[in-house]
């Protein structure tokens, strides 16, 4: 497997998963800019979608879209139980976060890395995203991890876009429930093994 990504970008979430499975796989960088890989081919050949993550299969199939990947990771390695079982409700749980963080976190933190993005639209986007931080700052507050004692890759997706609240001048401080979530994430040895591939750490 390979994995397409670019240092820090929603494809860490992808990475951590591929890190916390004890899979084999490489990875290449993406100038999402140029579109090239770090290799020098043109990455809209390979993901017509032109964006991070995408992940080519031992079997020459393309996966996209990182909530199908984190999850095909998850179950490619049922021992190290980064997922629920796909007919336990924990399983639903875990999908639910998923599409949280993908549209009400992930999504809201786009118009600040997206050039020519208006300040209004910057400002509902950030009035958004204190009120879905504060809801998951409740959440997290009695807990380990999102699903409750274990780890699951839907963390290593939060922790992912937590790490941009730094560059848009997001606190995290005033959740200090998700400043205590962040570092014991960024703890593991997966997540550190991951930002240090990335050039993060
Ligand atoms: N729906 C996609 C969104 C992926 C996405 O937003 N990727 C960003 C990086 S975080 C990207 O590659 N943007 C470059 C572009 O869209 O041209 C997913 O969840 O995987």
């Amino acid at each position: 497997m390979k994995l397409f990504y670019k240092a820090g970008a929603c494809s860490l979430a992808s990475h951590i998963a591929l890190e916390e499975s004890g899979l084999a796989y490489t990875t290449e960088a993406v100038d999402l800019k140029t579109k090239t890989t770090a290799s020098g081919a043109d990455f809209s050949q390979i993901n017509p979608k032109g964006y991070v993550p995408a992940l080519l299969l031992d079997s020459g199939e393309l996966l996209t879209e990182g909530p199908a990947i984190m999850q095909y990771v998850a179950d490619q390695a049922p021992a190290r139980h980064l997922a629920p079982l796909a007919d336990a409700m924990a399983r639903y749980r875990l999908q639910s976060w998923l599409t949280f963080i993908g549209t009400e976190l992930h999504k809201n933190f786009s118009p600040f890395f997206t050039p020519g993005v208006g300040s209004d639209s910057r400002a509902i986007a950030m009035a958004t995203l204190e009120r879905r931080l504060a809801y998951v700052a409740q959440h997290i507050d009695d807990k380990q991890f999102l699903l409750g004692d274990d780890f699951s890759i839907g963390d290593g997706y939060l922790f992912t876009v937590l790490g941009w609240a730094k560059h848009v001048d997001l606190d995290l401080g005033k959740w200090p429930a998700l400043v205590a979530y962040q570092e014991r994430v960024g703890a593991r040895a997966a997540v550190q093994a991951a930002m240090k591939a990335e050039g993060l750490i």
